[in-house]
């Protein structure tokens, strides 16, 4: 049977805005109170979903969370009507408003982990909602993700959803940010990769001095409890905590995978040499040949990464077995970092040509390529059992960027927030989403 990696994107909210929300995170930080595009960064996105759908590869889109979040403010003691509550919150806890409005739900590698049904114990497609237990602003996406997931990948027979970890620091799960999957084919068994920040029981792993750590050794082995993968096809591996100290937050900032190849930044991993001898010798196991490309320091630096996105790329297998990368068009802007590219894709590897993507909007926030889209791999039954109203087509992006067109704004700034007049035209925005989407009542305003 055929299969497929299928990516899902995160279409940008109306509410997308720089509220400097991320301690850690570079461009989070350096970009707040700027203001904000948020039907730019919606277009960019929908630009990519629509450049993947033309060369053939399979892509979906994943609804964004219903903001300013009234419910949350609500139950930090905000009352009244929900107009009340927005102005009460503005006049008296500000960044608590900016945070119940974040559109850092686009960011949809954090939405959940996900193992294909080749790896799972029962034969289905296992997904478990991340808790993004770090940030405020990112932990109360959760139950709005899992019942999009679950409109989108409803059949009981495939797909099984987990809620996410229990919500404390010591299970701290950020999703398939810190998850890759290396395989053969798609459709065949493979070796899930889950890369942790720290250890939340055992002080033996070092931890980060400056930033945190978002993902815990433990929230990883929990999830891939709950997927039921077998020991055998599955490497743990810790993030080197110096580059985590200067900005890399999630491991899909300094490394990415597809296949059976890991591109990687020689400063990336603790424990590199054992670690690339068990993904080589546990992937050999069920018939699979594992590559690495590193990255030297020497041709880009931590910094440059970072700065760049470089492995925040989307790495994508093409049908003569080559693979093509796409990257933000911030790798161009870096001379080191294009000049590695060239000599990559001229070097007869496998990785032979690099496409380049406007993703500013989101890039500011320190989301790149990779960040915005949820791999789900699919056998052709598995494919065929999704929601089809969230497979990408030509009507469905041509009925996708009419409706940013007609809902979002060109310009948000801080106090545009607390403008009671944003939550309609989000909740008006939303209601005709879900419509399009096929995706039925998924939003608290729907539901309460
Ligand atoms: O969690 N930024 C996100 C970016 C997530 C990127 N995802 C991956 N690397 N997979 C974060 O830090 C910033 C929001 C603000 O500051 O307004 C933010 O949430």
């Amino acid at each position: 049977m055929k299969s497929y990696e299928v990516n899902f994107d995160g279409l940008v909210g109306p509410t997308h805005n720089y509220g400097g929300l991320s301690y850690g995170n570079v461009a989070s930080q350096s970009n707040s109170q700027q203001s904000s595009n948020p039907k730019e960064a919606a277009l960019q996105g929908l630009a990519k979903m629509k450049a993947l759908m033309e060369m053939g590869f399979q892509q979906g889109v994943l609804a964004p969370q219903e903001r300013p979040d009234v419910a949350a403010l609500r139950r930090l003691g905000f009352s009244g009507t929900d107009a009340q509550v927005i102005e009460r919150a503005a006049k008296e806890a500000m960044p608590l408003l900016v945070a119940s409005c974040s559109a850092s739900s686009m960011w949809v590698a954090n939405a959940a982990t996900v193992s294909p049904s080749a790896d799972t114990a029962d034969g289905r497609v296992h997904f478990t909602a991340a808790n993004l237990n770090c940030k405020y602003h990112r932990s109360i996406e959760h139950p709005t993700t899992s019942r999009v997931l679950g409109a989108m990948f409803a059949n009981q027979q495939n797909f099984a959803h987990h809620a996410a970890l229990p919500a404390v620091a010591q299970f701290g799960d950020e999703g398939a940010a810190n998850h890759t999957r290396f395989c053969r084919e798609y459709g065949e068994a493979g070796v899930e990769f889950f890369v942790f920040g720290r250890s939340a029981f055992d002080n033996r792993f070092p931890a980060p001095q400056k930033y945190p750590a978002r993902q815990t050794l433990e929230a990883s082995q929990a999830v891939a409890r709950l997927h039921g993968l077998r020991d055998e096809g599955v490497v743990y591996a810790q993030q080197n905590p110096n580059v985590i100290d200067q900005g890399v937050f999630h491991n899909d900032v300094i490394a990415v995978g597809n296949g059976e190849v890991l591109f990687y930044h020689e400063d990336a991993f603790l424990d590199t040499e054992s670690m690339l001898a068990e993904l080589q010798s546990k992937l050999a196991k069920v018939g699979g040949n594992f590559q690495s490309v590193c990255v030297p320091r020497s041709a880009v630096t931590v910094d440059d990464a970072v700065r760049s996105y470089l492995f925040n790329s989307q790495l994508l297998s093409r049908p003569d077995g080559s693979m093509l990368l796409i990257v933000p068009q911030e790798c161009q802007a870096n001379e080191r970092v294009w000049a590695y590219l060239q000599s990559l894709t001229s070097s007869g590897g496998l990785i032979r040509e690099v496409k380049v993507f406007d993703l500013k909007q989101s890039m500011q926030n320190g989301g790149g390529p990779a960040c915005l889209r949820l791999r789900v791999a699919l056998n052709e039954t598995e494919l065929a059992a999704v929601n089809p109203g969230v497979i990408m087509t030509p009507p469905l992006y041509g009925s996708l960027t009419a409706w940013v067109e007609k809902h979002y704004r060109d310009r948000l700034s801080e106090t545009d927030l607390a403008d009671p007049q944003l939550l309609l035209e989000c909740r008006t925005a939303l209601d005709e989403l879900t419509q399009i989407l096929k995706l039925g009542a998924v939003y608290p305003f729907q539901i309460n």
